[in-house]
């Protein structure tokens, strides 16, 4: 016998165990809806915000944020300027792009496309074939981390927007605190929030979809048939250990519905502010000698990659 939605008669397509709810498809988009403009209500995300960066890969999570952003947009009172990074890898780049351009057009969205290679003259391609050359010795993903952090904040920066949101979801925060606390890496975990002010030279960033899981983003832009790209970069099969997290925190929420974002809220609201004011609040800033970009040392990373790449490919 099929399950009916808990808010009207028709079929339910889903069932969300730790909110103990069967949803039709209409039920389970105003959910999701309903429950992006309370995290952003509830974490004050957008207050005195007039202009923010979006970031838009063209995968599910990024493409979901902008069409959920795009809907509270007015409410809020913020104006949306997307950006797109084009990484230079394979096939998949171009597939990305085009699918985030579609999604600005269809919201008729202003937006800024970066294309690595042609800006910096490396790609994400060239870091992966060339990286051990180039004596770079953190894993492709960690670089490209960097590298989009790097880009976000600097065209932010340059257009005088007020915050950068990005499409971080609930399985990701899980990932990242797990990781952090595996590799005792408590400056990281101080990092770890749904809301970081601007200080320095960066630019404030956002996370409102924190609390929302992988499942329910892709199909959220399954269910409103929202143009994104269903590959995966190819370089993701390299994260392992990311891979087990998710696979061993998806069978914990199996068996303890509500398990992700409980752990998820306790370590953002409780245990972050504490770690954040002894490890991060007295750090100091500096300019990088090459960019003028903020770093702790001498010379920024992304400046250190891009000098680095630069050796490797004119040889
Ligand atoms: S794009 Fe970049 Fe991801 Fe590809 S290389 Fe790794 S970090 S997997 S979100
Ligand atoms: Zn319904
Ligand atoms: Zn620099």
């Amino acid at each position: 016998m099929s399950v009916k939605c808990s808010f009207c008669s028709n079929k339910a397509i889903t069932k969300l165990r730790y909110a103990k709810l069967s949803l039709c498809s209409k039920h389970f988009v105003e959910y999701v809806e309903k429950r992006f403009s309370k995290i952003i209500s509830k974490n004050k995300l957008f207050k005195n915000m007039d202009k923010v960066v979006v970031a838009v890969s063209g995968g599910k999570d990024s493409v979901t944020l902008l069409h959920l952003l795009h809907k509270v947009s007015k409410e809020f009172n913020f104006e949306i300027i997307g950006l797109t990074i084009d990484l230079g890898i394979r096939k998949y780049s171009v597939e990305s792009v085009e699918k985030a351009l579609k999604n600005y057009e269809m919201l008729n969205i202003k937006y800024k496309v970066i294309e690595l290679k042609n800006k910096y003259g490396f790609s994400i391609d060239d870091i992966a074939k060339y990286r051990r050359k180039a004596g770079i010795k953190k894993p492709i993903c960690s670089i490209c981390g960097t590298i989009k952090r790097y880009i976000m904040n600097k065209y932010a920066l340059e257009i005088g927007a007020n915050a950068i949101a990005t499409g971080h979801n609930l399985d990701d925060m899980v990932y990242y605190i797990f990781s952090s606390l595996y590799s005792g890496r408590v400056d990281n975990l101080a990092k770890i929030s749904i809301y970081s002010p601007s200080e320095f030279k960066f630019v404030a960033k956002v996370k409102p979809l924190a609390y929302i899981s992988e499942k329910e983003t892709l199909l959220y832009a399954m269910l409103r048939k929202l143009p994104f790209n269903y590959n995966v970069c190819p370089y993701a099969r390299l994260r392992t250990f990311h891979e087990y997290i998710r696979k061993t925190s998806n069978v914990l929420e199996e068996n303890v519905p509500g398990l992700k974002i409980t752990f998820a809220r306790m370590f953002l609201e409780k245990i972050n502010p504490i770690l954040y004011s002894h490890y991060l609040s007295e750090k100091k800033f500096k300019e990088c000698k090459i960019c003028g970009m903020p770093t702790t040392g001498k010379i920024c990373s992304f400046c250190k990659i891009k000098s680095a790449m630069e050796k490797v490919l004119k040889k």
